[in-house]
């Protein structure tokens, strides 16, 4: 950051918020925290929860086109009728510091890629700085998403994981989790993980971000009685969230970077 500073290059990060969510307003909130923090400058729009596909279409072709943004973030879910799809199509994909454009996640696929979605790369940064082997481990991830889920399995097998994906039609969960070396639960129930699907000594990393019955912000993990069996936990709060964060502004540095060379 401080040696792009010294060229001259300011890195800038617009972040796009439609509608009204609740818990989108606090990870929108942090991430805008993050860049003051690492002196990213940042544009955020707040759109109306009924905003025409035209009018964020357009919002997202003057930022493609604007020289002081490197990176763009549609903050997901978006309301229901608006198309995920053809949002995340109509960014650069050079500004899409997400990776969720089909060319980024081709690039992910192939294994040679400048962006690497945020909150599968905050979980690899963690299991790479807990000294956790990847190599040759049975890594199950619960969960099929295009933002988790697949990019998830991707980054494990590029670090020759044996990786396995399950979903809600897989039978025998349990049988499956219990196999695990590394555990990624990222399936949006509260404390669907529990300690009879896990094996003992296990990494296990709760991607949920799940109210419990009390209203309390939860993970898909039972931490109180995973943890005891886990050989490694990650907390919600306070785990996938906060990485989810820090790659994404990895991710913008990079774009920033990038951009030095082109524009
Ligand atoms: N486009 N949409 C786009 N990019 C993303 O990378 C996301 N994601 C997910 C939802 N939609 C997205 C996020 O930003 C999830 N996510 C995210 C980001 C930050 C946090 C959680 C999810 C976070 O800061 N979590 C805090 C607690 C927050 C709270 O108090 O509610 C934590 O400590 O886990």
């Amino acid at each position: 950051m401080e040696n792009l500073k010294k060229e001259g290059k300011q890195t800038g990060l617009a972040v796009v918020l439609v509608g009204d969510d609740s818990a989108s307003k606090v990870y929108v909130s942090n991430k805008e925290k993050a860049c003051e923090q690492l002196g990213i400058y940042s544009e955020k729009y707040t759109l109306p929860e009924n905003t025409t596909e035209e009018e964020l279409l357009s919002l997202i072709h003057k930022l493609n086109d604007d020289k002081k943004i490197d990176g763009i973030l549609v903050q997901l879910p978006l309301p229901n009728h608006l198309d995920d799809k053809v949002i995340i199509d109509n960014i650069r994909p050079d500004k899409d510091v997400d990776a969720f454009h089909p060319v980024n996640v081709g690039k992910i696929m192939i294994g040679d890629f400048d962006f690497v979605p945020c909150t599968p790369a905050g979980i690899m940064e963690l299991i790479k700085e807990s000294g956790v082997p990847v190599e040759g481990k049975e890594c199950v991830v619960i969960g099929r998403s295009n933002i988790v889920g697949k990019p998830m399995s991707m980054l494990l097998l590029h670090q020759n994981g044996t990786v396995t994906i399950c979903h809600s039609r897989t039978k025998n969960l349990s049988d499956v989790t219990k196999k695990a070396d590394i555990l990624v639960a990222a399936v949006g129930i509260p404390k669907f993980v529990t300690a009879d699907m896990v094996k003992p000594g296990a990494v296990v990393i709760d991607v949920g971000m799940d109210r419990d019955e009390d209203g309390k912000l939860c993970g898909d993990v039972d931490f109180s009685s995973v943890e005891p069996v886990a050989g490694a936990i990650t907390p919600v709060p306070g785990g996938v969230g906060p990485m989810t964060i820090a790659m994404l502004m990895r991710n913008t540095v990079t774009a920033s970077k990038n951009h030095k060379q082109i524009i």
